[in-house]
């Protein structure tokens, strides 16, 4: 299951790369996901960065994509990029994480949300006793989030981690959301009626939308692949959804 990008990426990466493989297969019954042919391994270089992604896909009962992207720009810039899509019939939040940094300068950017997709922007209730359980945590470099972050919820976390000791409880943070996560979804009964299953959608296509308003993620793909293939990119593999 390992891949080797995160042998030289930054320690946080490889950390929470391993953490989430090992949580989905003690936790989750996983299956092949087939990823278009062209997009599993992907190398490009464009304007002279060379940029490389390898991507991890799996699937279960509960979630239509189980994904895990490792990417490295030149020698500098390390990304992990994971998103669990629940199948439409489990009405579960979307489980998104992403760190961005470097081994010199250090993780910029580390966020990690279990994300509501109903359309009072509420978690479910078993999400919500569980996750205010958790211990209250203190960074000293919380992030703003962007316009389009108001899918996030209310217990996302979003800081730049400043200390080995920062690093080490986001990923703790990202472990127990990932952990809960795996924890309800083996035991939600699907939904049948389908006007439920159509508000599924139409939260996920939400969801969707709004991550591909991040132009960050498309600049620097659009760098090494340009505008065409990066539109595709984030619109069939990091944030493709079922329409309604
Ligand atoms: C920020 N994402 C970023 C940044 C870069 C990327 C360069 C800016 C870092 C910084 O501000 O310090 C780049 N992220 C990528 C690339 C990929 C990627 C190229 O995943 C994939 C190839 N982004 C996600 C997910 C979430 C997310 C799943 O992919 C959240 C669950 C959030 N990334 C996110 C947010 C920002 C960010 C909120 C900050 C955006 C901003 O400040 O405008």
């Amino acid at each position: 299951m390992q891949g080797s990008l995160r042998n030289n990426q930054h320690p946080l990466i490889h950390r929470l790369a391993d953490c989430i493989e090992k949580v989905w297969q003690q936790q989750l019954d996983l299956s092949p996901y087939v990823v278009p042919e062209d997009l599993g391994y992907i190398e490009g270089n464009l304007e002279g960065e060379r940029l490389t992604i390898e991507n991890h896909c799996y699937q279960t009962p509960q979630f239509r994509k189980l994904h895990l992207e490792l990417a490295q720009v030149g020698n500098g810039l390390d990304i992990l990029h994971c998103v669990m899509f629940p199948n439409p019939d489990y009405a579960l939040p979307i489980f998104g994480t992403d760190l961005v940094g470097s081994a010199k300068a250090g993780i910029s950017a580390a966020i990690a949300d279990l994300s509501p997709i109903s359309r009072d922007r509420i978690l479910p209730n078993r999400y919500q006793q569980s996750l205010s359980l958790l211990p209250q945590i203190q960074f000293s470099q919380p992030r703003a989030l962007p316009a389009w972050g108001d899918i996030f919820s209310d217990f996302c976390l979003f800081v730049r981690p400043t200390s080995a000791q920062e690093e080490d409880q986001f990923l703790q943070r990202a472990q127990d959301f990932l952990t809960l996560h795996c924890q309800i979804a083996s035991t939600e009964i699907p939904l049948t009626a389908a006007l439920d299953i159509t508000n599924v959608l139409a939260g996920q296509q939400h969801y969707c939308t709004k991550q591909q308003q991040n132009d960050k993620t498309r600049r620097v793909l659009e760098k090494s692949f340009g505008a065409e293939w990066t539109e595709r990119y984030m619109t069939t593999m990091l944030f493709d959804y079922v329409t309604v």
